[in-house]
């Protein structure tokens, strides 16, 4: 049993679910097993960096050919990814990954076991707003929780402009899974619907790395309905594998609304249950996985219709 759940990559659900059910053995068992991989300390440099953001940059709806103009250009602020220091600005994720990035944050991956150390700066100088980071799926101190709470939170939950704060975290046992992290100081309310909240891939200690990870944020910018901040088939993301990739989906809903995330010609596994349909509520996520076998061009999109229609649809596409 336990051979199965570290060396296969189980689905999140299954992992979360046994996980969950918190066998002390179990996790003592997988901590002294052989380890193919010693717990490190990841650091991060993160910045809350002013951007312009345009939801639909080819300013059309390909399905229903409806035009957008400037109203969908959006003076925002984003998490970026930086070297240390915040000596020099990256892209949030690799090229072959993404075709843009900025929505949502660098995706931070960690296993479990590890500890990981974000140092967060606010450059924020377009708006002047505090800023913050706040974690899912993670252990730490209340100093590193980033969440606001008047005469209760400190400087990790409103860092000012120009500004920096660490976060220490923490990957327990029950921390396997894809998670959010997303603005939580004075300014949430505006940031989230800006674009600030991005992703942490925690892998089991023994779980192999897929060959293709993808990031998937259902979320309302604008008036539309986004997927990493963009609306539309030719603007949302294109993803990309070729058949016998092991891929992996990291999906997560930031906002008020709950979302049926579904793709095409493919099902995966959630508590053993096969399913191509998942619901996701408000700061929700999942993660699954499958052995790519279906060549074609696939739509990915979420479910409820009126979402649909106002923007939440990408493709898919598998190679030989
Ligand atoms: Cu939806």
């Amino acid at each position: 049993m336990i051979d199965r759940i570290w060396r296969v990559p189980a689905p999140a659900g299954t992992l979360r679910r046994l996980l969950g059910s918190a066998t002390a053995a179990l996790v003592a068992v997988a901590a002294a097993g052989p380890a193919t991989a010693a717990a490190v300390t990841r650091e991060y440099w993160v910045g809350a960096t002013p951007t312009t953001w345009n939801i639909v940059p080819n300013g059309v709806d390909a399905i229903l050919g409806t035009r957008y103009g400037n109203e969908t250009i959006l003076p925002t602020v984003t998490y970026r990814r930086y070297t240390r220091g915040w000596k020099k600005l990256l892209r949030n994720a690799p090229a072959r990954n993404v075709d843009s990035d900025r929505i949502p944050g660098p995706l931070l991956h960690a296993r479990v076991g590890d500890r990981i150390v974000v140092h967060f700066k606010n450059f924020d100088t377009r708006f002047n707003r505090a800023h913050s980071m706040h974690f899912h799926g993670v252990s730490y101190k209340p100093s590193s929780d980033g969440a606001y709470l008047p005469g209760f939170s400190g400087r990790d939950a409103e860092v000012k402009p120009g500004q920096t704060w660490t976060y220490k975290l923490r990957a327990g046992p029950q921390s396997a899974g894809f998670w959010p992290y997303h603005d939580h100081s004075t300014s949430m309310h505006e940031s989230l619907a800006g674009g600030m909240y991005g992703g942490l891939s925690i892998r089991g200690r023994r779980e192999r790395a897929p060959d293709r990870e993808f990031v998937v944020v259902l979320a309302p910018t604008g008036d539309l309905q986004t997927i990493n901040g963009h609306a539309f088939v030719g603007n949302t993301p294109v993803f990309s594998a070729r058949v016998g990739d092991l891929v992996q989906w990291d999906v997560m809903a930031i906002g008020s609304e709950h979302h049926t995330f579904h793709v095409h010609g493919h099902r995966w596994l959630e508590h053993g249950v096969p399913r191509d349909t998942q619901t996701v509520g408000p700061a929700e996520s999942f993660r699954f996985r499958w052995r790519e076998d279906a060549t074609g061009t696939w739509f990915y999109h979420c479910h409820v219709e009126q979402h649909m229609e106002r923007g939440m649809i990408g493709i898919y596409r598998v190679t030989r």
